[in-house]
């Protein structure tokens, strides 16, 4: 990261284009997670943008957060949906058609699927295709968010897949200029994924 705090990463990153916020956390006690929880909350309400907590529909919860992701290692999809009720979002992480259309079906509200060029932030993840990917948006009717090494320079791959978004975090938070870093990536996501919307 190339700034002194998170929070100030994160502005720089939404004035660049980001348009939802999801905070990770997975070294830090839940207090210190729920605190920058709330400060990050304080970022994200400022310029209208949602935010998402990784895993933790508790801290989700008392930050009054958009929403929450979990993965298949969470608790379940409905759990959390009974939990945090209709308006929040639920997201889910789904590497396989099953694992899609059973989140779907669980009523998540948008799926992450990945790893799709190799992350170095993340290495305990499963590899999935663009063709893959291509297979799990035409199976649900829910938005499907790839993840896992995208670039501003391999963005373009995943054009064939119709997908809906993209998460990222190196291509961002590790940049030198991370709101130029987010324009660029904006541009190729309108580009190349979301062509007119
Ligand atoms: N899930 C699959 S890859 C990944 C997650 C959370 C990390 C993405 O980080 P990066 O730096 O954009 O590869
Ligand atoms: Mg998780």
């Amino acid at each position: 990261m190339t700034t002194d705090t998170l929070e100030e990463a994160v502005e720089l990153a939404i004035k660049g284009g980001v348009t939802v916020v999801q905070l990770r956390e997975k070294n830090c006690t839940s207090r210190e997670f729920y605190q920058l929880a709330k400060s990050v909350k304080v970022i994200t309400d400022a310029y209208e943008v949602p935010l998402i907590i990784n895993d933790r529909v508790d801290i989700a919860q008392a930050v009054g957060a958009d929403g929450v992701h979990l993965g298949q290692k969470d608790i379940p999809v409905q759990a959390a949906r009974n939990i945090l009720g209709p308006d929040k979002l639920v997201g889910a992480t789904a590497n396989t058609r099953r694992q899609a259309v059973e989140a779907w079906k669980s009523g998540a509200d948008y799926l992450g699927v990945g790893d799709v060029f190799g992350s170095v932030t993340k290495t305990d993840t499963r590899p999935v295709t663009v063709e893959e990917l291509r297979e799990i948006r035409q199976s649900v009717q829910i938005p499907v968010i790839a993840i896992g090494g995208i670039k501003a320079d391999n963005i373009q791959k995943l054009q064939p897949a119709g997908i809906d978004g993209v998460a990222v975090i190196s291509a961002i938070i590790g940049r030198r200029n991370i709101t130029a870093a987010a324009e660029d990536l904006f541009y190729k996501v309108n580009k190349f994924i979301c062509p007119g919307a």
